[in-house]
């Protein structure tokens, strides 16, 4: 089972030239740990403002993607965004939500999606059409292997594909209780330095 941090650095390992926003929660923390890098712009501050600036660079730079990386709870204190986004349709931006149910970076509060409001939905209802969650995405990509032949010489039965489509959304979604401190995540959640900070750094060089 990998979990949120080895998904970051496999996110991380993927990237060419793609500028990448991440929103202020655990996707700056990880998205970091996983290797800083020129084109990452981290917002560190401001619940609700990764996927609006990802927008305005987008439009901006129309011949780069842009890939937005934010947490449920900035995406559902800022969802009039989605349908900004969904009124101008941006075809070089992927907004990539990190939906844990919780405000997990300030001590793991429950947020609206723990009750079940379902933000892929609301972003389809904004014009969002391609917006669906994990476990679409995942069992699509099975079924399309599965049509195209690729398992005709597996032995798997479809009830062993479901276990398998399960266990690999359980390792997407990596959800972790915020109130425990687990061994794993000691060394990799140190935020990046503030501009401030690095401003104070350059100085004293
Ligand atoms: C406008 C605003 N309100 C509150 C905060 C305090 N705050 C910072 S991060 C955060 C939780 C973010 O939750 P989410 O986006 O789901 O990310 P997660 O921590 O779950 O990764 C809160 C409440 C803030 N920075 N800005
Ligand atoms: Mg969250």
């Amino acid at each position: 089972m990998i979990n949120r941090q080895e998904l970051a650095r496999a996110f991380v390992d993927s990237l060419t030239d793609q500028l990448v926003v991440t929103g202020i929660g655990n996707a700056c923390n990880d998205i970091y740990a996983a290797g800083d890098r020129a084109l990452n712009f981290y917002m560190r501050g401001s619940m609700g403002a990764g996927v609006p600036i990802a927008f305005g660079l987008a439009r901006a730079r129309p011949n780069d993607r842009v890939i937005c990386v934010e947490g449920d709870g900035s995406v559902l204190m800022n969802m009039g965004a989605l349908a900004t986004i969904g009124s101008y349709k941006p075809d070089n931006l992927t907004i990539v939500v990190l939906d844990n149910g919780a405000y997990q970076i300030t001590g793991g509060q429950p947020t609206h999606t723990a009750a079940g409001i379902d933000l892929a939905a609301v972003a389809r209802g904004c014009g969002i059409e391609s917006a669906s969650r994990v476990e679409t995405l995942v069992h699509d990509l099975s079924m399309k292997r599965l049509l195209d032949g690729q398992f005709d010489e597996s032995e798997l039965t479809m009830r062993e594909l479901e276990v398998v489509e399960r266990s690999l959304v359980k390792s997407l979604l990596g959800i972790y209780h915020g109130r425990i401190a687990y061994p794993s995540m000691a060394n990799v959640t140190a935020p990046p330095p503030t501009p401030a900070a690095e401003m104070a750094a350059a100085r004293s060089a």
